[in-house]
């Protein structure tokens, strides 16, 4: 991508309303624009983020068995009166009506869509274990939307329903999901940590929310000191382990376990002052084992091995994929702006070219960028008519992993630099071995 082509929104100034620093960086780096209240669009830069954000969440569903489908955003009041929660969800719930005058809501969730999807369809206990999900935008309308879209009132979620013929089945899919957050959030360069949880008006008794260590997270986690050393789950692991995945979970709820408070947590009285962890965080997934809350009210059966009728048992998934956003950027910045982890980064590497119109400057830029392109690299070319310091500072907010840097000096000796955004080593090397650098590896 070409900067001189792309629609790249930087503001100057530092944004009044921003209170913490992912909000500001994001509204700086020109990610996304409030449109009213709690309500964003997201701009190309923020939307490429957004993007490898989800492609990681998607691979990780599907590695775990999970299959992938979309509902709507809109549904029919109906389905929310069978199951109870119509009237239980309160003003958080979004409500219209259509020009039949029927009602109709914005969905904060789908247990109830999915569970009519499921009991329209599968009629026995031959098509199970059975996990479905979507990416797909929520509303809720939340009495304090703050932070930007870390805390919004249409928010993108991804959201995964199981259904199993008994417990057992769905505790195994509830460990399943437990292993692929694990993996989602460590590929995103995040250490997410299991905390347990309440279920709120989801339901259910068993509940854990993953919880990214930030200073401004509305969450406050207690846990082992050892629990950010732990391991995270390979990418050979077999979803169908029921003792492997047990395991896992066992190890990360184990006497370490993380808990909201402290009175929350017998066990945690057993880790000795020193090694505990008091820390506050970001909630960016939640997972939910409700066993026949909906099924049940709703109808959802099948046929089982006995010949007999069964309610499945359900559990429900969540991530926010954009809360992970600027989860991630206050995870990862400096004074200077954002440091993407490159698995996430809009673009992987940016070539700055400093004297734009320089024929040596533009050649040697030219075939640095058509080279990485290429290679699929995801690189920007700032090609723009700018002095070189605004390009640094753009350079270094918007965050690309790795800079190249071509000056007119440099190129007189066939030379570009190569500056690492997160350390800032700086690196003289001829054109070719730049360009052997940055497509080693892709
Ligand atoms: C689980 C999947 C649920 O809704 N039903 C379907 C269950 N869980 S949850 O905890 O309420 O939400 C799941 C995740 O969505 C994100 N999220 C938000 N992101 C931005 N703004 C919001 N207002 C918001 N509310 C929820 C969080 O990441 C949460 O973990």
């Amino acid at each position: 991508m070409r900067l001189s082509r792309f629609f790249l929104t930087i503001l100057k100034e530092n944004p009044k309303e921003a209170e913490i620093v992912s909000h500001r960086l994001m509204l700086r780096a020109g990610m996304v624009k409030q449109q009213s209240q709690g309500i964003y669009t997201w701009l190309p830069l923020g939307k490429r983020v957004l993007d490898k954000v989800n492609a990681i969440i998607r691979e990780e569903q599907n590695r775990s068995g999970a299959v992938e489908l979309l509902m709507p955003t809109l549904q029919s009041a109906e389905l929310w009166q069978e199951s109870g929660r119509y009237d239980a969800y309160g003003k958080e719930m979004l409500r219209i009506k259509d020009r039949q005058e029927r009602p109709m809501l914005y969905g904060p969730t789908n247990e109830e869509m999915i569970t009519d999807v499921f009991r329209s369809f599968v009629k026995s206990y031959k098509d199970l274990p059975l996990n479905l999900y979507h990416i797909q935008l929520k509303f809720r309308d939340e009495i304090r939307p703050r932070f930007g879209t870390m805390r919004s009132r249409e928010f993108l979620m991804k959201d995964a329903y199981s259904f199993d013929l008994n417990r057992e089945g769905a505790v195994h899919a509830y460990n399943r999901m437990f292993a692929a957050y694990l993996r989602t959030f460590s590929r995103m360069g995040l250490r997410a940590i299991p905390m347990r949880a309440d279920t709120g008006p989801i339901g259910g008794d068993l509940s854990h929310e993953f919880i990214i260590l930030a200073d401004t997270g509305e969450s406050e986690v207690f846990c082992h000191k050892d629990f950010l050393n732990f391991d995270i789950p390979g990418v050979d692991t077999n979803f169908d382990d029921v003792a492997g995945l047990r395991a896992i979970f066992d190890k990360w709820t184990s006497r370490y376990a993380a808990t909201s408070e402290m009175h929350d947590a017998p066990a945690f009285e057993a880790i000795p002052e020193g090694e505990r962890l008091s820390a506050r965080g970001i909630e960016v997934g939640h997972i939910f084992y409700f066993g026949t809350k909906y099924s049940e009210a709703m109808g959802a059966k099948v046929q089982g091995p006995d010949g007999k009728e069964h309610t499945v048992h359900m559990g429900s998934y969540g991530i926010g994929p954009t809360r992970l956003v600027p989860a991630i950027i206050e995870a990862s910045h400096d004074e200077n702006g954002i440091i993407w982890p490159k698995a996430v980064a809009p673009f992987e590497a940016i070539v700055i070219n400093m004297k734009s119109g320089d024929e040596a400057c533009d050649a040697a830029c030219e075939k640095i960028y058509g080279a990485l392109l290429n290679a699929g690299v995801d690189v920007l070319y700032d090609d723009k008519d700018e002095r070189a310091g605004a390009k640094f500072a753009t350079a270094d907010l918007i965050g690309a992993p790795v800079q190249v840097i071509a000056g007119p000096r440099g190129v007189a000796s066939g030379e570009v630099e190569i500056k690492d955004r997160k350390t800032g080593e700086r690196e003289t090397l001829t054109i070719e071995a730049a360009i052997n650098r940055l497509t080693s590896g892709n």
